[in-house]
């Protein structure tokens, strides 16, 4: 009896130990190497090669090598860089589309080797991956298939030639974590001197299965990235944002790198997806993935990044920003400059989880080893589950006090498949439940942003799902505003529009040149201003009282009544620095509509990613009739190339009904570009 006794005790105890039966994977399901890189969530991209040197965006292969000249080279700036900015490893250009190598390939000469970069005895790859094991970094290749060098592209022998490079790579520099396939091919090139154009079928062309068993056997925990995976996805743009339903589920073996109609029908994954391949976000910190001096004034603004910040890892992706490496060597202090204030503001905004000192209550629990409190710690490995079969999963949390937030943060535990199809995130208000914010797909990691709450108690409800959902974390965050001044904008009539950066900010105004503060005009709707006069704009906000610095802005007259002559010339004159005008006869002529006394006039160059057309050497005439004009300032526009921003020339006042700027030289011998030009009448 005794005996008994003992062993229902500790058959009892046994069962209260023991953890719950896990539930059943809803597949796919990702492999241990995708789920080691989603944790990394955030890394760095390094364009630098011989584009750099020749300040082109696609080499056309046919750069001599001697070109690839850096003054001041240092790897280790970039890894220091990118470690300090909170990435987690770097990918490099190892090759581009023109076919230059960073490392001493024994298989071309169109490398480092025969550039004076350290009389041909360096090795960028090499150095690069150092550097990056020195700051605690993954180091990854970026390798381009389509080569416009090389004389054998399109023939079965280049194939070869590629598996013998990637055998380099991935065989003489230490661990691999992403292998980067880029899937463009744009035809041309030089290919050996042949000079003609060549097109692959790229889905058989270069043999992707025997390539990935390759990738596989030399760096089995590395994930390969190309337009459909294998492992990890392109997300269908180049500017930073992911759909927001957001599934890692793939139909895989329908899709294949650079195919058309990938960004519609693709790039947002897929609800029934065969295989597990995640979205990557790559984008770049400026308009161009390689460096080009005249876009130094062009570096991401912080609320630009802060947007595909939380538009990439916040939609269930990771995040691979770019960093055009400038013609020394160096990421360039504007880009540097730009990181650094990303990585600050995101570490302000997720610096306290006021979720983890809530209490949570769920409808339901799985059982042991699956309580809600899991999603309260910083483990992904523990996470809350429901019974099989529950509807409607909710999550409460108490945090014992009102409390005011404007961000949730949720991550699906993945190892057993994607689930979520839709929550809702709500906050107790005497006895019944108002939304705050709601979303679809969670996926690793899902971030909604929403105006300030305030809330003692809120809930998460997962309203539908492919099954049971399985929450690794919930955070409630309450991210400072970023007290930065409005931004600007005005349109031809001379309706001012000033936007906040960002929500719940107040912004007020000045039109007399004074100091604005909480009191001046506040801004509610667009305001027309049709005389010269300065605009000074502050925000506010109204919680904190923080006041930003001001932007001062000089506007003058409306161009409402602007006339110009040439066909198309409205796009000068039209206050979108996005249009151009691009004149044959290289004039552009405009009728003001009245007579005006003009003190002088702007020029913004072409704005476009790739610009043309820039006017170095100008003459300006007046007219007051039409028929005879007089000149009223020539001259030049020095920087212009390096530094295409308005450019403004004053001269004494003179009588002027229409206006005709003229360019004497463009900088690139093409008809001259006019994006926008304006008078000074002040
Ligand atoms: C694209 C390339 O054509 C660009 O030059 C750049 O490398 C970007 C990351 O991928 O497909």
């Amino acid at each position: 009896m005794k005996n008994t006794l003992w062993l229902v005790l500790l058959l009892a105890l046994s069962f209260c130990t023991e953890k719950a039966a896990p539930p059943t994977p809803v597949l796919p399901v990702p492999e241990p190497r995708q789920i080691a890189w989603q944790e990394l969530e955030y890394y760095g991209f390094l364009h630098f090669n011989m584009n750099t040197f020749s300040d082109r965006e696609w080499g056309f292969g046919d750069e001599k090598p001697e070109m690839f000249d850096p003054s001041d080279l240092q790897p280790r700036q970039w890894a220091k860089v990118a470690a300090e900015a909170g990435m987690k490893g770097l990918i490099i250009t190892a090759k581009h589309h023109d076919g230059f190598v960073l490392w001493p390939s024994a298989y071309t000469e169109h490398s480092i080797k025969n550039s004076p970069w350290k009389d041909g005895k360096g090795d960028l790859i090499k150095e690069l991956a150092e550097a990056c094991k020195e700051y605690g970094l993954k180091f990854g290749i970026y390798y381009s298939p389509w080569d416009r060098n090389h004389p054998d592209y399109g023939k079965p022998e280049y194939i070869t030639y590629m598996r013998n490079q990637l055998t380099e790579l991935l065989s003489n520099y230490g661990e691999i974590f992403e292998v980067w396939f880029d899937g463009a091919n744009g035809g041309d090139g030089y290919y050996g001197g042949a000079n003609e154009t060549r097109k692959v079928d790229k889905l058989t062309y270069y043999q992707w299965p025997e390539v990935y068993q390759l990738v596989r056997e030399l760096q089995p925990n590395a994930v390969m990235f190309s337009d459909g995976g294998p492992d990890v996805r392109w997300v269908g743009n180049e500017h930073g944002e992911a759909f927001e339903t957001n599934w890692a589920n793939l139909m895989r073996d329908s899709v294949y790198a650079g195919m058309p109609d990938y960004p519609e029908k693709y790039a947002a994954g897929q609800e029934f997806g065969t295989h597990w391949v995640p979205a990557e976000t790559n984008v770049s910190i400026r308009p161009g993935w390689y460096y080009h001096t005249y876009e130094d004034h062009k570096v991401r603004s912080l609320p630009n990044l802060l947007d595909i910040y939380y538009n990439s890892i916040g939609r269930n992706t990771s995040l691979l920003i770019n960093f055009p490496v400038d013609t020394r060597g160096l990421i360039h202090e504007n880009d540097v400059d730009a990181i650094m204030k990303l990585a600050a503001k995101v570490e302000k905004d997720f610096a306290v989880n006021l979720a983890s000192k809530a209490t949570a209550r769920a409808n339901d629990e799985r059982g042991k080893g699956y309580e809600v409190k899991n999603v309260l710690d910083e483990d992904y490995e523990t996470y809350w589950t429901t019974s099989d079969g529950t509807e409607e999963a909710e999550i409460k949390l108490e945090f014992g006090e009102e409390l005011s937030f404007n961000r949730l943060m949720l991550q699906e535990y993945t190892p057993l498949g994607q689930r979520v199809k839709s929550f809702v995130l709500e906050k107790e208000v005497n006895g019944s439940w108002e939304k705050i914010a709601e979303g679809t797909t969670v996926g690793y990691k899902r971030i909604l942003r929403f105006p300030d709450v305030t809330a003692s108690t809120v809930r998460v409800r997962f309203t539908d799902g492919k099954d049971i959902p399985l929450i690794s974390k919930v955070g409630i965050y309450d991210a400072p505003k970023l007290i930065i001044p409005p931004t600007f904008s005005r349109n031809k009539s001379g309706e001012i529009t000033l936007s906040s950066p960002d929500q719940g900010l107040n912004i007020y105004y000045s039109l007399d040149d004074s100091d604005p503060n909480a009191e001046s005009q506040q801004y509610t709707n667009p305001f027309k201003v049709d005389q010269a006069t300065t605009l000074k704009a502050i925000s506010v906000d109204p919680v904190s009282g923080k006041i930003s610095e001001a932007e001062r802005i000089d506007v003058d007259i409306a161009k409402s009544n602007w006339k110009a002559s040439q066909a198309n010339g409205e796009l000068a004159i039209d206050e979108n620095p996005e249009s151009y005008f691009e004149s044959g006869d290289n004039n552009l002529t405009i009728d003001l509509g009245e007579e005006l006394i003009i003190k002088g006039f702007t020029y913004m160059p072409m704005q476009g990613r790739y610009p043309k057309g820039f006017i170095t050497n100008f003459i300006f005439e007046v007219s007051t009739n039409g028929n005879s004009w007089k000149q009223a300032a020539s001259g030049e526009f020095s920087n212009i190339v390096n530094s295409p921003i308005e450019q403004t020339i004053r001269f004494d006042g003179v009588k002027a009904k229409f206006i005709r700027l003229r360019a004497s030289k463009t900088a690139d011998g093409n008809a001259a570009t006019f994006a926008e030009v304006g008078v000074l009448t002040k």
